[in-house]
């Protein structure tokens, strides 16, 4: 009893001394309040809490009386949200390129960030809400002529927190060379649903990290038992 209480201390310490410095970034937390109609069109937003200091947000869906609307922390606090009252086959798009108060894309907006500098080397989606399928696509821009693109579908359904991955290392090129990871002007991340439906969407962040946490935590208890395994044998 005593040895496996040591073991799960251990255990646990191990995840906690594997755990990285860092834990990335928060691209957006969505804290500020940020209105979005498909009529008249686009708006640009100071978000203290996003990267850059600034969210740029756009929405491509024909007009409609009342208008449709994305927003953040309004629908639902430090959330960004959006649901189609009839069937809009929108897109919808959060764009962070530094402070140009534009929708605009600034490519090198944001001054050539290094997302990995941390040791990141993923974005997360947290959705918590999805009631159609549709997608999420992250466009990545080192400068006008080179960036990277990568989708990940997502299934009907969504009604609490349900984290999506986008590994840097599964992006593809999607101007000239594509993206430098070390070198990023501008990101935007684009949702839309599946055709023909009426997608009411949540997200709570967007964020980089390094490997996912459910690893680390079982390699440091895997490493902590086996220096208990040896304490004991000793
Ligand atoms: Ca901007
Ligand atoms: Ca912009």
């Amino acid at each position: 009893m005593k040895r496996l209480a040591c073991a799960t201390i251990l255990a646990a310490a191990g995840f906690f001394w594997s755990r990285p410095a860092s834990s990335g970034v928060i691209i957006d937390g969505f804290d500020v309040a940020h209105q979005v109609n498909s009529t008249p069109g686009p708006t640009t937003s100071s978000a203290p809490e996003g990267l850059g200091g600034e969210r740029d947000l756009r929405v491509f869906a024909p007009p409609v009386t009342p208008a449709f609307t994305a927003d953040t922390n309004l629908t639902a606090p430090s959330v960004f949200a959006y649901s189609e009252p009839t069937v809009l086959n929108a897109i919808v798009e959060l764009e962070y390129d530094g402070i140009d108060g534009s929708a605009f894309l600034d490519a090198t907006g944001l001054g050539g960030i290094d997302l990995t500098a941390d040791g990141a080397d993923r974005f997360v989606l947290d959705v918590i809400a999805a009631d159609f399928a549709g997608f999420m696509t992250i466009f990545v821009y080192s400068d006008a002529s080179n960036s990277s693109a990568a989708q990940i579908p997502f299934g009907a359904g969504i009604v609490s927190s349900t984290l999506f991955e986008f590994p840097f290392a599964t992006f593809a090129p999607n101007l000239g060379a594509g993206a430098d990871f070390t070198n990023v002007g501008a990101m935007e991340f684009v949702i839309g649903s599946v055709p023909n439906s009426l997608l009411e969407f949540r997200l709570d962040s967007i964020r980089t990290t390094p490997e996912p946490a459910s690893g680390l935590l079982l390699v440091g208890g895997i490493a902590a038992l086996a220096r208990a395994r040896s304490r004991r044998r000793s």
